[in-house]
């Protein structure tokens, strides 16, 4: 029955980049089963950087990038021979699997078993910006809608919160909640633009015992960047010089 794995073959192009995207499935159920804080928990974006450092130390990719359910991934190297089903089964099982540790190695439990979707991108060079841009815009879009929906919550019902929200403007919500008190640019950058980890050049202390002194050499170890920039080309072309 070999002949009927028809999708078995199925390959990313030659001399392309890899991104994936890993997203969790029906988490809005999830965070009422947790009981998250909303629009942002401290503990669940704990879960979802601890998942993403498990898949570093694993798969060592070039960069992840992290808001909400969502991991996004560049890839050093093209694993599986490019296989896409290989990749999408087993880099989605993996964070389901890590993510399921995780909540019971910080001391809660799930009702349900949980599970991610995966797809990958295929992306030339010069779009892996375009690509990251276009996902931090999506972090902010999140930010801000979630912010103004739960701030309205505290003054309306739910069919008239997202009444009010229908069709406004990144502006208008900015409005929405100064006038409530909260200033959408000192909310913490994480929240804002989003997480990144990736691997930084840092110097640790070590001993020589032949010459018997304390020596300093370079370490590159993984970086949970909390205070990402606006992504642009300095970015990057520094995450990649570092690989
Ligand atoms: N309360 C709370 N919820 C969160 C947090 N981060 C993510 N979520 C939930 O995760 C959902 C992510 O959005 P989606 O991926 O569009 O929703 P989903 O329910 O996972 O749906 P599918 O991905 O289509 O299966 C949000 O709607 C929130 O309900 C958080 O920090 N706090
Ligand atoms: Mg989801």
């Amino acid at each position: 029955m070999k002949e009927c794995e028809i999708f078995s073959g199925l390959k990313v192009p030659c001399g392309a980049k890899i991104v994936l995207r890993i997203d969790g499935r029906k988490f809005t159920n999830l965070s009422h089963d947790l009981g998250l804080r909303k629009p942002y928990d401290e503990h669940f974006k704990d879960l979802i950087i601890q998942t993403s450092r498990d898949f570093f130390k694993e798969f060592s990719p070039t960069f992840i990038y992290t808001f909400s359910d969502e991991i996004d991934i560049l890839l050093s190297e093209i694993p599986f021979g490019g296989r896409i089903e290989k990749m999408d089964s087993v880099f989605a099982s993996f964070i389901a699997g890590s993510f399921t540790k995780n909540v019971f190695s910080a001391g809660k439990s799930i009702k349900k078993p949980i599970s991610f979707d995966s797809r990958i991108i295929p992306l030339q060079k010069e779009d892996v910006i375009k690509y990251f841009k276009e996902r931090q815009d999506e972090a902010w879009r999140n930010c801000i809608n979630g912010h103004a929906y739960w701030t309205l919550r505290e003054e309306y019902s739910k069919k008239e919160a997202t009444e009010i929200l229908k069709k406004k403007k990144s502006g208008q919500l900015h409005d929405i909640l100064f006038e409530r008190g909260m200033n959408v640019a000192e909310l913490p950058s994480w929240q804002r633009r989003g997480i990144g980890i990736y691997k930084k050049v840092v110097m640790v202390e070590g001993y020589n015992p032949i010459e018997k002194k304390s020596v300093q050499s370079r370490r590159k170890k993984i970086h949970v960047d909390y205070h990402l920039p606006i992504f642009d080309a300095v970015f990057f072309d520094k995450l990649l010089e570092n690989i």
